[in-house]
């Protein structure tokens, strides 16, 4: 036989149940809130205060997007915009200056390469040097470990071209065997054999090409290309590194 609740006591029996449910919830969430409340979590110590990187650009030596050049599906377009401010830790500087440099190509001397690292970043025809074409590499000693941050990287900015197989890997060692990582590949046929790339072809502009190190530490930096949509030689204007010396 069927007993029918009285109406009236199950109407309280759900309301004190209900009250009894969200005393509980309020207690707890009251409870983790005051338990994730550290003081590392109010100041952002744990990500650290990060401050724009200010760089120094030269002057835009084109405007818009050319039309008669061929190219490839990879390539991302050329944006009118400027580059959004990127952050990193406060107090770092360009460590690139003065660094000892090396070349795949031999022709290319000590004085020449001092080029990539003397602060001139114009578009102009002395501004830029030369490398042979095919994969050409240059390398860059930062003398002792250094946490990276930012590469800026600036090949030719006169006319606009676009460069092949951009990599830029680091080492722990100058024969680049011992922990090397890459920073940036947009070698995405792996025609320069170091691996096939994930990354974008990018029209070369006055802001350069700015590459998140994300803190990583290496001695050793080293820069790939394989000629341009202008032509099959190798160009370098200026390299920046952002980092500090890392024990
Ligand atoms: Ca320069
Ligand atoms: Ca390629």
């Amino acid at each position: 036989m069927k007993t029918t609740p009285h109406p009236l006591r199950e109407e309280q029996t759900q309301s004190w149940l209900l009250f009894l449910t969200f005393t509980v919830l309020n207690f707890l969430l009251a409870f983790t809130l005051s338990a994730g409340e550290s003081p590392t979590d109010k100041s952002g110590a744990g990500a650290g205060q990060l401050v724009p990187l200010e760089l120094k650009l030269p002057p835009p030596a084109f405007k818009g997007t050319p039309k008669d050049i061929q190219l490839s599906a990879i390539v991302e377009p050329l944006s009118d915009k400027p580059r959004p401010p990127f952050l990193v830790p406060p107090g770092l500087k360009n460590v690139a200056p003065g660094k000892k440099l090396s070349c795949s190509d031999k022709n290319a001397t000590e004085s020449v390469l001092e080029k990539i690292t003397d602060g001139d970043k114009e578009p102009s025809d002395q501004s830029i040097i030369y490398l042979r074409k095919g994969t050409q590499w240059v390398q860059m000693d930062l003398g002792s470990p250094h946490a990276l941050f930012a590469i800026v990287l600036w090949h030719a900015h006169n006319t606009p071209k676009v460069y092949h197989d951009v990599i830029v890997q680091i080492a722990d060692d100058p024969d680049f065997m011992e922990n090397v990582r890459t920073l940036f590949n947009n070698d995405q046929d792996n025609s320069s054999g170091r691996g096939v790339g994930a990354d974008r072809e990018y029209f070369e502009t006055y802001e350069g090409r700015l590459i998140d190190a994300k803190g990583a530490k290496a001695r050793y930096l080293r820069f790939y290309s394989k000629g341009s949509t202008e032509s099959a030689l190798n160009e370098y204007t200026e390299i920046e590194v952002y980092g500090r010396p890392a024990p």
